[in-house]
């Protein structure tokens, strides 16, 4: 594997020459102060990857270049954002860039309920609880037919996790679902995200499936012929919140995309931490069967609390079979004769991440830690 670690840019509180301590050779990132649907000027792509060269680190894959919603509901201004989308393809194509991640979530992109979890040893872990979630959607977003998507025990749970929460309490879940994580294209109040929502309304899994085919049947071409590979990121948690369709859930999601759009430039980020949160995500045997369109690996765990409820657990614990998972990726990376870029996705903010300004999910010595376990797990592996 590529070994690799996500990083937000100049502003990053965990800088280049960190990453490169940690046993990186190359940073994941994208132009994240360019707004959404913009196009990705070569200029300042060169200007980016220069500075990350310049650390002595290497950029070959951007996380991400994203969709803009309006590709995503297909709105009137569809032609335009595709071919912007087109044309920042074709200038970090240029540039050396050779994966792209994105995502099709509808509206909010990855989403949980606590960032700042106190687990046994200290350390803190991401969390996303639906009893917490039932409890922001029913009482303080309060979205017209909510009820529906929950059950009894589920709305009973949420009225009295509701009832004790303080202002503060309330204040926190809101942010934490709305603000946006990083690398999360948008963020929202409750009145912008409930009338977000409404221009939902009529998306329905199959037209989101079909929206999806739609945008990669119109700039896999460009890909191509700019030596590009798209990568789609699962859904995060990886079913529908807010009545929000999310079909890039399962294997099933997946194998359907390359079924209806079997250009290379189709590929696939495997999250195993964001298909890892269901317990109906056969995780190795994926790598094993959709090996060939796999561009990009973020490894990292979850444990599986209950219904659709779970934490960040370290890379080597949790539900998601660690072992097992980076057998097939070594072996994959043997039989294709390429090694696959791979971040170790989220981390525990754990030692001095404590106290220390920090993104969500990105801390420097849990992702240090996470990388340290995969690269020998890896190395163990492809020795035997
Ligand atoms: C993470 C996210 O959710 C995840 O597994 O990798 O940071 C992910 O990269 C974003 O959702 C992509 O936009
Ligand atoms: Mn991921």
């Amino acid at each position: 594997m590529t070994q690799t670690l996500r990083w937000f840019g100049p502003g990053d509180p965990v800088r280049l020459r960190d990453i490169r301590q940690a046993g990186a050779s190359e940073v994941v990132t994208a132009l994240h102060e360019l707004p959404n649907g913009a196009v990705w000027p070569v200029e300042a792509i060169a200007a980016r990857k220069a500075l990350i060269e310049a650390s002595g680190l290497g950029w070959s894959v951007v996380e991400s270049l994203p969709v803009h919603d309006g590709i995503k509901r297909r709105s009137a201004d569809w032609d335009e954002l595709i071919d912007a989308y087109r044309k920042s393809l074709r200038n970090l194509g240029q540039c050396g860039v050779t994966v792209v991640t994105y995502n099709f979530m509808p509206l909010l992109d990855w989403t949980r309920t606590d960032l700042a979890w106190e687990l046994p040893d200290g350390a803190l872990a991401l969390r996303f609880e639906w009893e917490a979630f039932a409890a922001y959607d029913l009482h303080l977003l309060g979205r017209a037919g909510a009820e529906a998507d929950y059950s009894p025990a589920v709305r009973e749970a949420a009225a009295r996790r509701f009832a004790v929460m303080d202002e503060e309490d309330r204040r926190t879940l809101e942010r934490t679902i709305l603000a946006g994580l990083p690398g999360s294209e948008e963020s929202f109040t409750s009145a912008q995200f409930q009338e977000a929502l409404d221009s939902y309304g009529a998306v329905t899994p199959d037209r989101l499936r079909e929206n999806h085919v739609a945008f990669l049947e119109a700039v896999c071409p460009a890909a191509e012929e700019a030596g590009v590979r798209l990568v789609v990121h699962p859904d995060d948690p990886p079913f529908p919140i807010f009545g929000l369709p999310r079909v890039v859930s399962t294997e099933a999601d997946v194998s359907a995309l390359f079924e209806r759009v079997p250009s290379t430039a189709n590929g696939l980020c495997f999250c195993s931490g964001s298909f890892g949160a269901r317990p109906d995500n056969d995780l190795a045997g994926m790598v094993r069967r959709l090996g060939d369109r796999i561009g990009f690996l973020h490894l990292r765990s979850v444990a599986q609390e209950g219904e659709r409820t779970f934490h960040e657990a370290a890379h080597l614990e949790g539900s998601a079979g660690m072992a097992a998972i980076m057998k097939e990726v070594v072996a994959l990376s043997r039989a294709e004769g390429r090694s696959i870029p791979m971040r170790p996705d989220h981390g525990h903010q754990m030692l001095d991440d404590i106290g220390r300004k920090t993104n969500p999910g990105y801390s420097l010595l849990g992702r240090m830690r996470g990388l340290a376990e995969l690269r020998g797990l890896e190395r163990g592996l492809a020795h035997v």
